[in-house]
C-alpha cells in the first residue's frame, strides 16, 4: 500500500489543514480527504487558521466543521495545497504529510506528496484515490472538481488539457455537484467586489510599453466598498488579457498598512522568482508575497516594477 495511505491507516486522530486565506483547492482537497478519513471511522478534524473564510466556499462538504484552533490531541497532520510551512498558520508537534502542487514547495513534511505538474492539489488526491482503488463518493467528487475548476481558471488556463476533461467526466459520473461549484466559485460575486472593480479598473496603470498592468488598492478603497482581499482578484486576472499585457501586479494595502502583493503572468516572466525575493512564492504564472517593512503603495510599486521590467 502507498506510504501515505498506510500512515493514515496507523493514525488515531488526523487533522487536515487548509492554508491561511484558503482557496477552493486547499478547501476542496481538505474536504475530499476529510470525507475519506470519516469513512475509515477515524477521528478527523479540519483546521484553517483564517477566521472568516469566504462564504462562497461554504457549500463544500463538511466545511461547517472547519475550526480555527488546532487540536492538540492529533497524532497526524495533513497539509493541503500549502506551498511552505508558513501557510499552515500553526506549528505542529505531530507528524505531517505535505500534499501540494506548488513549484515553491520545499518538502517541509515528514512525508511529502508534491507534484508540481498537477493542475490542483485535488488532482493529486484524485490520482491517489483512483490508483489505490479508493472509491470516490459524490461529496469527494464535488470537492475534487472544485479544486480543478478554480486552479485551472475555470478550465481556461494554458495548463488545461484533454486529461483534465476526462477526469472531469469521471467526477461528474461519480456524482460531483458541478452546478454548485460553477455557481459559487465562478459566477457569483459580492456587491463589494462589483463596486471595487470599478475603482480598480479606473485606477489601473500600464508600464513597460504596456506589458505590465498595475493595480494599487489602498485600505481606504477597500473600506469604501466593504471589500475583502479576494475581491481584488478577478480584476488582476482580467488585466492579463488586455492586448500586450504579460504581467499583472496587484498591491493591496492591509488595515495594518502592510502590503499584499499578487502577480499573474503569461509565460514570459516567472513571477514565482520575483515573489520569492520577498519570501513569497507560488507558481511561475501566479505568485504572491507580503511587504511588512512599512513601504508605501507608491514605493512598493517602484520596487516591484523595476524587477518585472528587468525580466521583460
Ligand atoms: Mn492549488
Amino acid at each position: 500500500m502507498n506510504e501515505i495511505l498506510q500512515r493514515i491507516e496507523q493514525a488515531k486522530h488526523i487533522v487536515v489543514i487548509s492554508h491561511v486565506n484558503p482557496d477552493a483547492d486547499s478547501l476542496g482537497s481538505a474536504s475530499a480527504l476529510y470525507t475519506h478519513i470519516l469513512r475509515l471511522h477515524k477521528k478527523v478534524s479540519w483546521f484553517c487558521a483564517t477566521k472568516n473564510i469566504n462564504q462562497k466556499f461554504l457549500f463544500l462538504p463538511w466545511s461547517e466543521n472547519i475550526k480555527d484552533s488546532f487540536t492538540s490531541s492529533a497524532d497526524l497532520g495533513i497539509s493541503l495545497d500549502c506551498g511552505n510551512s508558513d501557510r499552515l498558520g500553526v506549528t505542529l508537534s505531530c507528524d505531517l504529510i505535505n500534499i501540494d502542487h506548488h513549484a515553491s514547495n520545499d518538502g517541509f513534511g515528514k512525508y511529502n506528496l508534491v507534484d508540481v505538474d498537477a493542475i490542483s492539489t485535488t488532482e493529486i488526491l484524485y490520482k491517489l484515490f483512483t490508483s489505490n482503488n479508493i472509491k470516490i463518493n459524490p461529496k469527494m467528487a464535488t470537492a475534487i472538481y472544485a479544486g480543478l475548476l478554480d486552479d485551472s481558471g475555470g478550465f481556461l488556463d494554458t495548463n488545461v488539457n484533454g486529461t483534465l476533461f476526462a477526469t472531469v467526466q469521471n467526477l461528474i459520473e461519480m456524482g460531483a455537484d458541478y452546478k454548485s461549484c460553477n455557481k459559487y466559485l465562478i459566477k457569483q460575486q459580492t456587491l463589494a467586489s462589483f463596486r471595487l472593480k470599478a475603482i480598480m479598473h479606473k485606477n489601473m496603470q500600464l508600464f513597460c510599453s504596456g506589458e505590465v498592468a498595475v493595480f494599487c488598492v489602498s485600505n481606504e478603497d477597500m473600506k469604501l466598498c466593504g471589500a475583502v482581499g479576494s475581491d481584488c482578484e478577478s480584476s488582476l486576472e482580467e488585466a492579463l488579457w488586455l492586448p500586450n499585457v504579460e504581467v499583472s501586479l496587484l498591491l493591496k494595502q492591509n488595515s495594518d498598512l502592510s502590503i499584499k502583493g499578487s502577480l499573474r503572468s503569461h509565460s514570459k516572466v516567472d513571477v514565482n522568482k520575483i515573489a520569492s525575493l520577498f519570501l513569497g512564492g507560488g507558481h511561475s504564472s501566479r505568485a504572491g508575497f507580503m511587504l511588512k517593512d512599512g513601504t508605501t503603495l507608491e514605493g512598493a510599486k517602484e520596487k516591484i516594477l523595476k524587477l518585472i521590467c528587468k525580466e521583460l
